[in-house]
């Protein structure tokens, strides 16, 4: 299995690490720490240096409540970094639901539109479609965020959201997309309680099986390991890298994670051991 990019062929044979680098000022766990272009490059630099696979680019906070940027300030934020990234050597993403953003990034040459409301937003799916090879990662999301938390109802949480990803991706291709640009994401802590994450963890197997393309998971410091330890969100990094092993013994092909030294580390070991 792989995962098509602009530039990057992602061999997906072991699991991928995507490092994240917020340029918000409101971000939930990292808020403002790489809101200037050039401590967010830096960030990008280390996050690369401690051996990530793949960066993801964001200038919108989707913690829950957090209100949307202009399309304007989101591009302002987000395309130095993104030029910038582009000279690291790895495939960089950008992660928006902003059609305008996504035209001009992946311009610029960006690898990968990560898009938290599945290209759903008038122009999206034309934006990626119009690019020969672009990957994307469509993920599972009810609402905005804003009020999503006040969609959280299910009744199996997992059918319904192998419902929306197997549909959305039909959707996706029949616009010209060609599966092998597209990977799934279940959006851990959007629109879900702790119960429906902990189902779509424990239960990922069957969510694995019941879809055609691979699967990226982001447990990073979200507020489900709050729950599960009792910690704040600067002291989930054990937490989050349990939730990243966890899921890739699941079957998820990438992670997407804050701490990328700790997950590569752990990724190298539970490898070593015989992980699967
Ligand atoms: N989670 C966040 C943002 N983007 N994209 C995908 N594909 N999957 C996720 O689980 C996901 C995502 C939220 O985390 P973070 O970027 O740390 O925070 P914020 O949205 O507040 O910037």
């Amino acid at each position: 299995m792989h995962w098509q990019t602009a530039r990057f062929r992602i061999d997906l044979g072991r699991p991928r690490v995507m490092g994240i680098v917020n340029v918000t000022p409101d971000s939930f766990s990292d808020g403002g720490r790489h809101a200037t272009a050039d401590s967010a490059l830096a960030h990008c630099r280390r996050l690369v240096d401690e051996g990530a696979d793949l960066l993801d680019i964001g200038g919108e906070s989707t913690r829950p409540g957090a209100a949307a940027p202009s399309a304007t300030e989101e591009m302002a934020r987000v395309l130095p970094v993104v030029e910038g990234a582009l000279g690291l050597g790895v495939p960089i993403s950008v992660d928006t639901s902003e059609p305008a953003v996504m035209r001009a990034a992946l311009a610029l040459g960006a690898d990968i539109v990560n898009d938290v409301r599945a290209l759903r937003r008038a122009g999206a799916l034309e934006a990626v479609a119009a690019h020969p090879a672009a990957g994307v990662c469509l993920m599972h999301m009810r609402g905005e965020p804003a009020t999503m938390q006040g969609e959280a109802e299910y009744a199996d949480v997992v059918a319904e959201v192998a419902t929306f990803l197997a549909q959305r991706a039909e959707q996706v291709m029949a616009a010209g997309v060609a599966a092998e640009r597209i990977m799934l994401d279940p959006g851990i802590g959007f629109a879900k309680r702790p119960e429906h994450n902990l189902a779509l963890l424990r239960r990922q197997r069957e969510l694995v099986g019941r879809l055609s393309r691979p699967l990226l998971v982001g447990w990073s410091r979200k507020g489900t390991l709050g729950v599960l330890t009792g910690r704040a969100i600067a002291d989930r990094q054990a937490a989050s890298v349990a939730a990243a092993l966890a899921a890739v013994h699941h079957g998820a092909a990438v992670v997407r994670v804050h701490d990328v030294a700790a997950t590569v580390d752990a990724l190298k070991v539970w490898l070593a051991a015989g992980g699967d």
